[in-house]
């Protein structure tokens, strides 16, 4: 599994990336596997793996998803247009430090999670559209015009990675749908299992997890629907077997191991927002200039290295995406 062609991101990556690192993912992907990995890493990842050092093997284990139904679509075509200047986020770091609430609310769910069954799973598409259907998982991600991006990703909590996700543009998911005229935005549902994920019994929490956008937001080439990184299907910890990258907006708004699309003329309210209306808005664009009401937004902690970097307006995708609100300077665009 960690032995195959080198992708055209490791390449560029291998270019940008300190020599530690680097050895570190040599490990990686080498026969040695990924405790050697775990060792090799560099601090503060190595702290970051912390009580959970002891189960590096298993960590693997859920890294390695050859067994997937759809494995042998990887790796997706990368898609040049979405590059990086920083070196990707090791994967044993970024598959170790999750927000997943359905799994706990705390960081270390990569274990929890692997209770989710993501098969058989289908998806719903509902509402406004021409014909309400349900698509099997499976059906649905051989359909669809798959490439692999890198983006970065930047957390409401102002931590930052940055990853090659693969899949597919969230257009192509609108035009399957065939929306009416009069749908305005999509909500997401992700799905609700009390039995296997716990979290889901803490009652105090909104569930199921929801998150919405406009149409105008969900066709913007940025949109994309997430099935794999790294260049194989998803662990389950990065919300398997479909989930959201809008690497414009704060991480919350990216809702994982989604069951239904709703096209829709109302506003949906999304979990964060139900629970902490005046600290999340429905909009949730990335602006260093806007505080959290209880933390600066103006910087952001780099995952799996010392380094604290400057937040850029938009995640620094502004080019794609700042004309989307050039109308809406009475709403909250930034919380
Ligand atoms: N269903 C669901 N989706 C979710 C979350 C969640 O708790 N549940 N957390 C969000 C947050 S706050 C972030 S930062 C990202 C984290 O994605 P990652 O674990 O792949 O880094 O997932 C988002 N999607
Ligand atoms: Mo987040």
């Amino acid at each position: 599994m960690w032995i195959r062609k080198r992708r055209g991101w490791e390449i560029d990556e291998r270019a940008a990336t300190p020599e530690s690192v680097y050895l570190s993912r040599r490990a990686l992907l080498g026969a040695a596997g990924i405790g050697a990995a775990a060792v090799a890493m560099p601090r503060p990842a190595h702290a970051l793996f912390g009580s959970l050092f002891g189960s590096s093997e298993d960590l693997g284990k859920t890294l390695d998803t050859s067994s997937d139904p759809t494995a042998d679509l990887y790796p997706f075509p990368r898609n040049d247009a979405f590059t990086l200047e920083r070196p990707l986020t090791e994967e044993t770091v970024s598959g170790s430090y999750n927000n997943f609430y359905e799994f706990g609310s705390h960081k270390q769910i990569w274990q929890a999670a692997q209770a989710l069954p993501t098969r058989p799973w289908t998806v719903t598409i509902d509402g406004l559209v021409e014909e309400e259907k349900t698509v099997g998982i499976d059906e649905l991600i051989r359909a669809m015009p798959l490439e692999e991006r890198l983006y970065r990703h930047r957390c409401v909590e102002a931590w930052s990675m940055t990853v090659p996700w693969s899949g597919f543009p969230m257009k192509a998911l609108v035009d399957y749908a065939r929306p009416l005229g009069s749908a305005k935005y999509v909500r997401m549902e992700t799905f609700e299992n009390p039995e296997v994920a716990s979290g889901q019994n803490q009652s105090w929490y909104p569930w199921p997890y929801i998150e919405g956008v406009t149409m105008a937001e969900a066709t913007n080439e940025l949109a994309f629907l997430v099935t794999g990184i790294y260049g194989k299907p998803a662990p389950k910890q990065f919300g398997a077997p479909l989930r959201l990258a809008l690497p414009w907006k704060y991480g919350f708004k990216s809702a994982k191991s989604l069951v239904r699309f709703t096209f829709t003329e109302e506003r949906p309210v999304s979990f964060w927002e139900e629970i902490a209306p005046n600290e999340y808005g429905f909009w949730a664009n990335v602006n260093p200039e806007v505080p959290h009401r209880r933390w600066s937004q103006a910087e952001e902690r780099v995952l799996g290295t010392d380094e604290t970097i400057p937040t850029q307006l938009y995640n620094g995708y502004g080019e794609y995406v700042a004309g989307l609100y050039a109308d809406k300077e009475g709403e909250k665009l930034y919380m």
